[in-house]
């Protein structure tokens, strides 16, 4: 069989409730290539009405736990909630998304919860790609609430998780967790901080280190001063302000006219990427590998440099 589902069929009947249908399209997405790119390019005109929101930390932050309080925080306002679990970064995914999974079991027999984690497969880039994509899917299939939890604080999560239009960072009390999470880029993403685990000692030290850096981060005035939120995952406590929280920011970016703005970036960040992408492989189908070996080794002796060698490969795809 050359292909064992229709990507157009399977969007269209995911866009009409088919659960089936909408796991075997994100399976398509998650494995890339052309039938992931067909996926994307149905669903696309079927969404835009889903708000994503991204949850990342630490590991063993509570950032599962807190998906799953969110989760109910969302189905007590009778709204349909759809959950990516990625970990963009480490090769040992099994145990975390497994736990994942026992930790948000509650919701498997509520039909308006749909929960689904991706694996790394290997490579960086794929998932970092493949995670906008199976959002956009779970779009189309018109959750008007989309959660995604990233484990881990590396570059790709950052980067995972720039894609939704509320992110927040998860931090424990005590001294410098949350510089820890400053150093991997999670300041500038946070549109919302919850120091979670506050039954423990520290939350103040926590607080006292994201108002310092919040103070150097010099927002101009009219900016989005993101709030810090304390929970304690475990027991419920907080997380309804922390709901709170993500809706008045949701409400700011509505208003100020930012999540246009935002999710235009973003789209123009990923048209880049794409372009880079198919610029790169072209490159590299136009040369055989005999051609580049024969290049490469020409730099290896020095008789011609890098950039001279780069030239010589973009001109055998201009030419
Ligand atoms: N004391 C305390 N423990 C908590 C709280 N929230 C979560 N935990 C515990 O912390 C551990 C990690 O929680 P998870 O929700 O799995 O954390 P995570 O950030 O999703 O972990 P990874 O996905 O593995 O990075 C679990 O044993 C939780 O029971 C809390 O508010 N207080
Ligand atoms: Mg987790």
């Amino acid at each position: 069989m050359a292909r064992q589902y229709d990507p157009r069929a399977l969007v269209e009947a995911l866009s009409g409730g088919d659960r089936r249908a909408l796991a075997r399209a994100l399976s398509l997405v998650e494995q890339g290539g052309g039938a992931a790119r067909e996926v994307a390019s149905w669903a696309w005109p079927r969404g835009g009405t889903g708000y994503t929101v991204g949850i990342t930390g630490a590991p063993g932050a509570g950032k599962s736990t807190l998906t799953h309080r969110l989760i109910a925080a969302a189905r007590r306002e009778a709204a349909e909630v759809a959950v990516l679990a990625v970990d963009p970064s480490s090769p040992f995914t099994g145990g975390a998304i497994l736990g994942d999974r026992v930790r948000m079991q509650d919701h498997v027999l509520d039909a308006g919860v749909y929960i689904r984690s991706m694996a790394t497969r290997g490579h960086l880039g794929g998932l970092a790609l493949a995670a906008p994509q199976a959002l956009r899917v779970l779009d189309a299939a018109g959750f008007p609430w989309l959660f995604i939890e990233t484990v881990g604080v590396g570059q790709a999560e950052v980067e995972v998780v720039g894609v939704a239009d509320s992110r927040i960072v998860v931090v424990n009390p005590g001294w410098g967790d949350s510089v820890q999470a400053n150093k991997a880029g999670l300041l500038e993403i946070a549109d919302v901080f919850v120091i979670n685990k506050a039954d423990r000692d520290g939350v103040d030290e926590a607080r006292a280190d994201l108002h310092a850096m919040l103070e150097l981060s010099d927002l101009p005035s009219d900016a989005w001063r993101p709030p810090i939120v304390a929970t304690v995952a475990e027991t419920d406590e907080g997380v309804e302000a922390l709901w709170a929280a993500v809706g008045e920011h949701r409400t700011f970016l509505e208003e100020t006219n930012g999540l246009g703005l935002r999710r235009r970036d973003r789209l123009r960040a990923e048209v880049r990427q794409i372009v880079a992408r198919s610029i790169e492989s072209r490159t590299f189908e136009a040369l055989t590998s005999e051609e580049l070996d024969r290049l490469i080794v020409e730099v290896a002796e020095r008789r011609i440099d890098l950039y001279a060698a780069a030239d010589e490969v973009m001109r055998s795809v201009e030419g």
